[in-house]
């Protein structure tokens, strides 16, 4: 019965130990460290077909992560920009990833970082929402859903 019992324990600490190392393996390798605040995308201007995206992204992990590609069914192209001074003239320019440091917030916002989406297929209208994955490169994907925002918020000059 004593015998019983020690191999009842025994076998209980070895399971929580494959338990605790299955959770901080997953946390670790894929997507789950990253967490998406406040993503938005703007309501698309009457006779154009483009619109941008914005989004804080949290990185938990220990790791640096990059985002390096949007897909939606929305658009073929979504690139990712920054706004810069150009003497006093504010330009973009097209990113090939955004870097989201370990432990640490990248914050996309009109003026600043954006997703910018090319030849949507139709018009953003505020009552819906827009689904979107994004890539990062260790491979993992986020599926994010973005509600539209009307145009009479706060808007970016683009
Ligand atoms: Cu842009």
């Amino acid at each position: 019965m004593k015998l019983e019992m020690k191999k009842l324990s025994l076998f209980i600490i070895i399971m929580s130990l494959v338990a605790v190392t299955k959770l901080s393996y997953a946390q670790e390798n894929s997507a789950s460290a990253i967490v998406i605040i406040k993503p938005y995308i703007r309501e698309t201007i009457p006779g154009t077909q483009i619109s941008s995206a914005y989004m804080i992204i949290d990185n938990k992990s220990e790791n640096t992560r990059k985002l390096v590609a949007i897909t939606s069914d929305i658009s073929p192209r979504i690139e990712m920009h920054e706004h810069l001074m150009v003497g006093d003239m504010m330009r973009m320019r097209k990113l090939t990833t955004i870097e989201i440091p370990a432990r640490q917030r990248t914050v996309l916002q009109p003026s600043g970082l954006h997703l910018m989406i090319f030849d949507l297929n139709k018009p953003l209208k505020s009552t819906q929402t827009v689904k979107m994955t994004l890539h990062f490169d260790d491979k993992s994907t986020m599926i994010v859903l973005f509600p539209v925002a009307g145009l009479k918020q706060k808007q970016p000059h683009h």
